[in-house]
Parts: structure tokens; sequence; C-alpha cells
């Protein structure tokens, strides 16, 4: 077996020195085109947490994907916003930052909360490429001109109402549907999904909603050659999920599970998963992002890059990361119009009829930030100052 520090090494990182003066905090309310479904619930608006920090005359933005309630993730706006303010930043201003590997550094010594640390890690990382004049995605040494992408399509009142959004996205040209199932809403809608598109690429995401017991149902799903079942048992589980994975002919991906590059190592090594999907603030920023993607690459892996329902600031980071050469799967990036009426940057993403989104050459994070915008519909900001005024 290969130490999943290997290809790392090969890696070269900045490690420019930048002197951040200050943090910005500002919670933005996005209402949804329409409401988005999962196991856990339904929500029709999104809390929008973004995160600038200013240094060298420039600034950088980034985004925090927490939701309001801790249903996902144990993480929420408010713990974000606290974790931030009173002990990540403090430390990300106490002296000038040497590259990504000393803010992460800096950041180890809290435990958890990778959503806020990945905030942080995404508005510096923006910063950087902005002080060097180069895109994000050159920053981190992705290598395609645009990334392949597929939608998430939230549980429906009705079967016909799924093959209408299924209809219209494929219309639209995304290569990939990804159907939410829970207990009622799977087995039979798959099938009827399968009968009317018998070759499109179709995976599901249960977002831990089953248990092992459950096994023979979802080995069910295994008759309609899915691309794969996204994160069917618990949100911490590796152990049950190998169980799983070893009856079920359709890979397994695992979400929830893989918070960090250890987590990752682990689940390839218990045979847990046989793909994974990676969100830069589950697992606490682009320096583990880049450090799974690198191992999953080097065990030929598949990964892809998973969504939050991210504003165009997030959706921007996600299509940097997805320009590395592992992201081999269609990532759940879709057009800032699949969520949301006005997006926070401009152009906002859009899809080609091919279903790929273009990756950015311009500095940083690529696309223009609408502050006009943002403002009027910020609910609160704060700012933490390097000399530690709030
Ligand atoms: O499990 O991938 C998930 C959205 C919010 C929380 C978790 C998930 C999702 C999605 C939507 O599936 C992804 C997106 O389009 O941003
Ligand atoms: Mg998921």
């Amino acid at each position: 077996m290969q130490p999943s520090s290997k290809f790392l090494n090969e890696r070269s990182l900045p490690t420019e020195t930048v002197e951040i003066e200050r943090v910005e905090l500002r919670l933005v309310r996005l209402p949804l085109n329409e409401p988005f479904e999962t196991s856990f619930g339904r929500i029709d608006s999104r809390l929008i947490f973004l995160v600038s920090v200013e240094g060298e005359g420039l600034t950088g933005w980034g985004e925090v994907v927490a939701e309001e309630e801790p249903r996902y993730s144990y993480e929420t706006v408010a713990t974000a916003l606290h974790t931030i303010k009173d002990h990540l930043a403090p430390v990300m201003l106490l002296r000038p930052v040497a590259g990504l590997e000393d803010l992460a550094a800096r950041f180890t010594q809290f435990r958890g909360h990778n959503m806020a640390k990945a905030g942080l890690e995404l508005a510096f990382m923006d910063l950087l490429a902005r002080v060097r004049g180069e895109s994000l995605s050159q920053l981190i040494q992705g290598s395609r001109p645009n990334v392949p992408v597929g939608v998430s399509l939230g549980i429906q009142p009705s079967i016909d109402h799924l093959l209408e959004r299924i209809d219209l996205y494929l219309g639209l040209g995304y290569q990939r549907i990804k159907l939410k199932i829970k207990q009622g809403w799977d087995v039979d809608v798959v099938r009827d999904v399968r009968k009317r598109h018998p070759d499109i690429l179709l995976s599901v995401d249960a977002n831990s909603a089953y248990t092992l017991a459950e096994g023979d149902r979802l080995e069910e799903l295994d008759e309609f050659g899915l691309l794969m079942v996204e994160q069917p048992l618990d949100h911490d589980d590796l152990v049950d999920h190998a169980k799983l994975q070893e009856k079920m002919r359709t890979p397994i991906c695992l979400d929830e599970s893989i918070t960090g590059i250890r987590r990752a190592e682990h689940a390839l090594d218990m045979e847990s998963c046989r793909m994974i999907n990676i969100k830069i603030g589950r697992v606490g920023g682009y320096s583990q992002a880049l450090a799974i993607h690198d191992l999953c690459y080097s065990r030929d892996v598949p990964v892809w890059c998973g969504g939050m329902l991210e504003s165009g600031v997030g959706r921007a980071h996600n299509i940097a990361l997805a320009s590395l050469p592992g992201f081999t799967l269609p990532g759940d990036i879709s057009a800032s119009s699949r969520y949301f009426e006005k997006d926070v940057i401009v152009p906002e993403v859009r899809v080609s009829a091919e279903g790929t989104v273009d990756v950015p050459l311009r500095p940083g994070l690529g696309f223009d930030v609408d502050l006009a915008y943002i403002e009027a519909n910020t609910q609160t900001a704060e700012r933490i100052e390097r000399n530690g005024k709030i």
C-alpha cells in the first residue's frame, strides 16, 4: 500500500507570505427557485455565509457551506460564525500567513468545525491567487479547461414531477442525474426513472437514511445499473458501509463519512466505498481536499465534486477544485439558475449544452463579486481587524 503522502509530496503549493488586514463575515439570505427536499427535510431559502479577507490591497472571497440546522453536519451557520470569530480568525490574523500549509497548520489545534475552517481557507486561496495574478485552478495545478456536471434532484411531490424535472435537466445538457432517496421514495422511483431513461448516468443519494439491517432493500438497487449509491448508512460510519459494499455490485460513494484525509485513507483501506464525493467545506478546506484528491488519484479511485447549494462564491471554488485531473465523474456543480434567481457573482455560472462548466482563467475566483447585490441582501456583517478589534 502506498503512503498517502507520496503523491502529495510532489505537489508544490505556493508559499508566498500574505499579510491579512481584516476578515469580514456576512450572512446573506437568498431565496431558492424551488424548495429542496432530502431525507433530512425541506428548505426554501439559503442563508449564505460569505467570508472575505483583505490584504496586499486585494480581497479574497470564500463561503462557509454550513446550513442553519445541524442536519447534514453538526456545524451550523451560528457555530461557524462563533468559531471563526473567536478562534480561527484571531490565529489567521496573528502574523502574516506563509501559504496554505501554514494556515492549515494553525487551524489543526482546533478540533472539527471543518466548514468554518474551509471558509477561511477558501478566502485565503482566492486572495493568494489574486496576489499571484493566477486563476484558482492554476494555483492548485488544475488541468481541465472545463468540468463535467450533473444535477442533484430533491425528493419530489410525485413521480410525474420527478420525471418532468429529469427531462428538463437532461434537456439542458446535464450529464448525470442524482436522485435523493429515502424509505418510501427509493426502489420504485428508480425503476420508473430507469424505464424511461435506460442509458443515462444515474445515481442516488440517501444522506444516511438507512441502516445495515435494511441492506436487502439497498441491494435491490443493484439491478438498475446505477453509477453509485451515495452515503446510504450512518453519517460517521465506515464499518457497516464496508459490509454493505461487499454485498452490493453498485459502487458506494461516501460523502458525510469522509471528513478528512485520514478518514479517506481508512475508507479505501477498509473498502467502505469505491468512490468519494469531495466537498471542500466538509473536509476542512483546500488542504484536505487536495490531499484526498491526491490519495484517490494515486489509487485510481474516482472522485467528484459535491455541492452544498452554494452561492456563486462557493460554486467558483468548486469549479476550480473539479479542474484537478482526478475529478473524472460529473460534479454536483449546477448553473447558478438551478437554485437562485440571481447569484452573487457576475457572470453567473452557466452549464453548456454538453453539460460542462468552463473553468475561468482570470485571476482568483474568475468571477466578479456583486457587492451591491450582496449588500442589499446582507442580514448581518462583522469585521475582525488585525489589531484584535471587532
Ligand atoms: O448530500 O450531496 C448532498 C445539498 C445539501 C446538503 C447535502 C447534499 C446536497 C446536494 C445538492 O445533494 C448538491 C448541490 O447541487 O449543491
Ligand atoms: Mg450527498
